[in-house]
């Protein structure tokens, strides 16, 4: 079994849950001072930073939302001056603006730490090659994954996503024993590998670690089969650091939380209540160890459960579920969020339709998502005359790739065509069957 940092990964409750009150208090105390936004918020139900005194306390701290990350875009959040921040990362809002991250440099340290540790308790050591095929940019996927790889002292490959058949080339060339990616572009390596008459198990890849989106158990065990390898779940977000605030170890049995860095709570969504241990419900993170963005009762409106029962593997960090589902409508297409409000948003801007429309996702027997949306044109319009419907299309295809940075099919649809509701309209169909239900 192997640990990066033993001390913190198996320590005994007590002196967790010690550190997780001191890291706490200081971190109220820093947004408090530090973040106007948060301050007020006290300040409007009487709180004080000295009135937490115990973990149980942090249910009398307000959430935050993404909708408060979309108001104090892009760098109402810092709690540090500014010449500290050293990296910014970035993924869409609900409304088109992006939801921002800050980081000093011992939150990167800290980052890399807990991507470290990721690997690590998949086996990883620094004898691996490590494939990093998540996304470099803004999305904290490839630089995550990169900074662990580096810190755990691998060999570290930063190919990016991106021409699948170059990949497999550069997995075999280099001898990549380890592959990070979304578990969707995994799948699609697997099949582009097959097409060029390689057969995918003959590839080094060992390990991969995958996450950034919904997969099940039946695509854990068809990855494993088909690239003989151990595929592990790792999770994370933007707005907490990125990827590395769980993981999977090589129990596969749940996802470790670097409880250190993070609290986790399992809340109610309806009535923001926290959960007993093993209950369904919505996860809520604080940051307890950030320096730039002191992230306090963060909703992640993603769904799992919590369970802190001992593990094989020794650690005693807390375990979350594989994802259920998430309690808002966001969508993951190709690893990209998408809110379907954004879709709309561009919709209703383009002269010549109508704000009638679908949102339909399938797999369609391919590993890759398709996002078709479907929509109807205005009745002005003459349906008969293709090159003004080509036109029409045009126009949608780039606001939209514009917007969301997805290349969706267009259908336009003939007006009073698309399927009416009573009450609310159905927009998405989305057919992929995502968490396995
Ligand atoms: O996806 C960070 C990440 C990068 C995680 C690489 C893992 C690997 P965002 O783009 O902000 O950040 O998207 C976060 O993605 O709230 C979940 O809904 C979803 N998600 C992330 N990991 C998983 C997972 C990155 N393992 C949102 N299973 C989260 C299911 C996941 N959903």
């Amino acid at each position: 079994m192997k640990y990066f940092n033993y001390n913190r990964e198996c320590m005994s409750r007590d002196a967790l849950e010690a550190l997780q009150l001191e890291r706490l208090k200081r971190q109220v105390n820093n947004a408090y001072i530090n973040v106007p936004m948060y301050r007020e918020r006290f300040d409007k139900l009487g709180l004080r930073p000295d009135d937490i005194n115990c973990l149980a306390d942090l249910a009398k701290v307000p959430f935050t939302v993404k909708d408060d990350f979309r108001e104090q875009y892009p760098y109402g959040m810092f709690a540090v001056p500014f010449s500290d921040i050293v990296r910014v990362h970035a993924s869409s809002g609900t409304t088109g603006k992006p939801v921002v991250n800050g980081y000093t440099a011992k939150d990167l340290e800290n980052w890399g730490e807990c991507m470290a540790r990721t690997l690590c308790g998949g086996g990883t050591d620094s004898s691996d090659v490590v494939h990093v095929s998540y996304g470099y940019g803004l999305f904290t996927g490839g630089l995550g994954a990169h900074e662990g790889s580096h810190r755990l002292g691998c060999t570290t490959i930063p190919v990016s996503s991106g021409n699948t058949k170059r990949q497999i080339t550069l997995i075999r060339d280099f001898g990549s024993t380890v592959i990070c990616c979304t578990p969707s572009y995994l799948l699609q390596i697997i099949e582009t590998a097959a097409q060029l008459g390689i057969d995918p198990k003959t590839l080094p890849v060992k390990r991969a670690f995958l996450g950034a989106e919904p997969w099940t158990k039946a695509m854990r065990e068809d990855i494993e089969k088909k690239l003989d390898c151990k595929a592990y779940d790792i999770y994370g977000m933007t707005e907490l650091m990125g990827p590395g605030v769980a993981f999977e170890c090589e129990e596969q049995n749940g996802l470790h939380v670097n409880e250190d860095m993070f609290i986790v709570e399992i809340i109610d969504p309806e009535t923001g209540e926290v959960l007993p241990e093993g209950e369904k419900g919505e996860a809520v993170f604080t940051c307890i160890n950030s320096r730039a963005i002191p992230l306090l009762r963060y909703r992640t409106r993603d769904i799992t459960s919590l369970t802190r029962e001992a593990c094989g593997c020794g650690r005693t960090l807390a375990r979350i579920k594989r994802l259920m589902g998430r309690t808002d409508d966001m969508l993951i297409i190709r690893g990209v969020n998408v809110f379907p409000t954004q879709i709309e948003t561009v919709l209703v801007n383009v002269e010549g339709i109508e704000p009638q429309y679908q949102i339909i996702l399938d797999r369609d027997g391919s590993v890759l998502d398709n996002l078709e949306i479907r929509v109807e044109v205005s009745s002005d319009i003459p349906f008969d005359e293709i090159k003004v419907l080509e036109r029409l299309q045009k126009k949608l295809q780039s606001e939209l790739h514009s917007a969301i940075g997805l290349n969706p099919k267009i259908k336009l649809v003939e007006p009073f065509t698309l399927e009416r509701s009573a009450g609310k309209a159905k927009r998405v169909i989305d057919r992929r069957d995502l968490y396995g239900k």
